[in-house]
């Protein structure tokens, strides 16, 4: 009855979606072995009785919730329990149970069932759950997280023993992260209980292309639960008012919008910004509707292109991150940061390091924001890429191109950022990775991002932009911000020299400022410092961007948290906003910037 789709449950007259977020019961496993939970199996027997619980808000990661160090530190298995009803009325629907996304290793129990399990945080997972429900009386969900990263994992990430019992605890270890944003965990984003008709509509692949003044929308409806059952079709294209420009009565068909409006990004000049139309999907009982947008993405040696017109990117690095929910779905936060992204004249955005929330997309989508969606494959060594980790990688941009597919505002992949990329192993890696995504999805550009050198990166030569990180004036020559433009110039040219035919793109260059200090001259870490820096790039951009430079990406957005280190003050400041999203004065510099670009394409 359902099929290998991950459509958003969306309510529609033949689907009901309810919601489970709340407070929950939560507990640590923190036994010796890690392992009680599995060993007493907990989720036989209603959490309390396992000892001590606590509430815990859903979606929220857990980390920041508490007072506790206990908790914001937890390595293992942490356990979430709450209580459902199911109506009798669904009894002859699909019940499904989604999770917008769970870090980073799930198991999931309903009534002491196994339901469904899920490797990898970030993206959605679902399993039916009819077979284990009572349709009379109270549901007990019982939800098993695990956060510990191995080499292994994606992100990788490796644990370490202390074994010297003179000068660690008996049993003592840490988490090694291989990356510099904190590791919340926990349910982060919805929990949601849907049902459909027994027959469904389990996925929707939209294509879009443009000819002359009209729309060319190739679609592809697959169905769950029919069997060999002849099922009525009707599928109609919805106008952005609700009006039928276009129809058929075939699962799979390519329909004409006659005078199409173009899906444009909002500060093109050109064209409507973030026209959405809707792929209304009818199928036996079953109804759903599918967002889309009309345009088309191309690259050529110059750069990006965006209806086949030059777009030129200028935008942030993101991260999810905020006080007190950590990586938790939050919609203020999602709101006010659609604002300043517009207030600051950002017209793209990379979701770094790794799949942000579908609700986050929807705003893309809508607002017109183009996004380099990008994988959680951050910190890859040379002893994270065996074929394990290339068959894992493959699973993880399954999951993320199925999730994401029909997206307009997502016009490339960004398959990992920073992997030891110099190494002989990365070339079989990313060969293999980069074009099983482009496989995956011909209609969109596959990048990786670089920190490596134009003489010494083996993997850039199977991407279509490069996409490269740099630290000039920050990790480099600190404090000498007056060496940033012969070196970043000398860098452009080189990879121009060596990769003719591909356009770049800074993916990262920024400089870590604590808000509020001051120093002239400028001094690291002060706000006038990241100003100063900011300018010395902007200059080289400038040179390059009526050639073959085709985008800026500040690092980043706003300040974030991270793992603790002398390094980092509180995390990571390098944000243009503070964490809680207000300017400092770079953001001033990038408003005025990124505003003046606005008519100069
Ligand atoms: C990078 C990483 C990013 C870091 C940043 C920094 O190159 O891609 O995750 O946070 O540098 O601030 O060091």
């Amino acid at each position: 009855v359902t099929g290998q789709g991950m459509l958003y449950p969306r309510s529609s007259e033949s689907r009901v979606v309810n919601t489970l977020d709340g407070m929950w019961s939560f507990r640590m496993d923190d036994s010796p072995s890690r392992d009680q939970g599995f060993t007493d199996q907990w989720w036989t027997k209603p959490l309390k009785q396992t000892g001590d619980v606590i509430p815990m808000a859903v979606p929220s990661s857990y980390n920041d919730v508490t007072a506790d160090r206990a908790v914001r530190d937890f390595v293992g298995w942490a356990w979430y329990e709450t209580d459902f009803f199911v109506s009798s009325d669904w009894q002859d629907r699909v019940v499904s149970l989604r999770f917008g996304s769970v870090h980073y290793y799930a198991m999931v129990w309903v009534n002491g069932q196994e339901a469904v399990r899920h490797n990898g945080g970030h993206l959605p997972f679902e399993g039916v759950i009819n077979d284990m429900v009572n349709w009379t009386s109270s549901n007990r969900l019982t939800v098993a997280v695990n956060n510990t990263l191995t080499p292994l994992t994606l992100p990788p990430g490796s644990i370490e023993w202390q074994k010297d019992t003179s000068r660690y605890p008996d049993g003592y270890f840490v988490q090694n992260l291989q990356m510099d944003f904190f590791n919340y965990a926990g349910i982060h984003r919805h929990v949601q209980i849907y049902t459909k008709p027994r027959i469904n509509i389990d996925d929707i692949i939209i294509v879009t292309d443009i000819q002359g003044d009209n729309g060319i929308v190739n679609y592809n409806v697959t169905l769950a639960g029919n069997g060999d059952q002849s099922v009525s079709v009707k599928i109609n294209v919805l106008d952005a008012d609700g009006a039928v420009v276009a129809s058929s009565s075939r699962l799979s068909d390519q329909v004409v919008i006659v005078n199409v409006t173009l899906w444009w990004p909002w500060t093109m000049t050109t064209g409507t910004p973030a026209y959405m139309y809707t792929l209304q999907v009818m199928a036996g009982d079953d109804v759903y509707r599918e967002p889309f947008g009309v345009r088309t993405v191309g690259v050529t040696s110059q750069g990006f292109l965006i209806n086949s017109k030059p777009f030129y990117c200028h935008g942030v690095d993101k991260h999810e991150d905020s006080d007190i929910r950590g990586k938790g779905l939050d919609y203020p936060l999602i709101a006010r940061d659609f604002y300043m992204l517009k207030w600051l004249g950002v017209n793209c955005f990379r979701s770094s390091h790794y799949p942000y929330a579908e609700e986050i997309l929807d705003q893309a989508d809508r607002q017109g924001i183009v996004v380099i969606n990008e994988c959680p494959g951050v910190g890859i060594r040379e002893n994270n890429m065996g074929p394990e980790n290339v068959a894992h990688h493959k699973e993880v941009m399954w999951e993320f191109v199925r999730r994401d597919k029909n997206r307009p505002a997502v016009v490339m992949w960004s398959t990992a950022n920073e992997p030891r990329s110099d190494v002989p192993k990365a070339e079989l890696y990313f060969g293999e990775v980069i074009n099983y995504t482009r496989s995956l999805d011909p209609s969109r550009l596959v990048t990786f991002i670089s920190n490596k050198d134009y003489n010494t990166d083996r993997a850039v030569k199977f991407v279509d932009v490069i996409c490269f990180n740099r630290y000039y004036g920050w990790y480099k020559d600190t404090g000498h911000t007056e060496v940033i433009k012969l070196q970043l110039a000398t860098d452009i040219k080189n990879w121009r020299k060596t990769h003719p035919t591909k356009p770049l793109l800074m993916s990262e260059y920024g400089a870590g400022t604590v808000a509020g200090l001051h120093q002239e001259p400028s001094y690291v870490f002060t706000e006038d410092y990241q100003v100063e820096l900011m300018s010395e790039y902007h200059k080289v951009f400038d040179t390059y961007r009526a050639q073959y430079f085709t985008g800026e990406l500040v690092w980043n957005f706003a300040d974030f948290i991270t793992a603790e280190g002398v390094t980092r003050v509180v995390g990571n400041k390098k944000g243009v906003l503070t964490r809680q999203r207000q300017p400092k004065a770079s953001a001033h510099l990038l408003r005025d910037r990124y505003h003046a670009m606005f008519d100069s394409k």
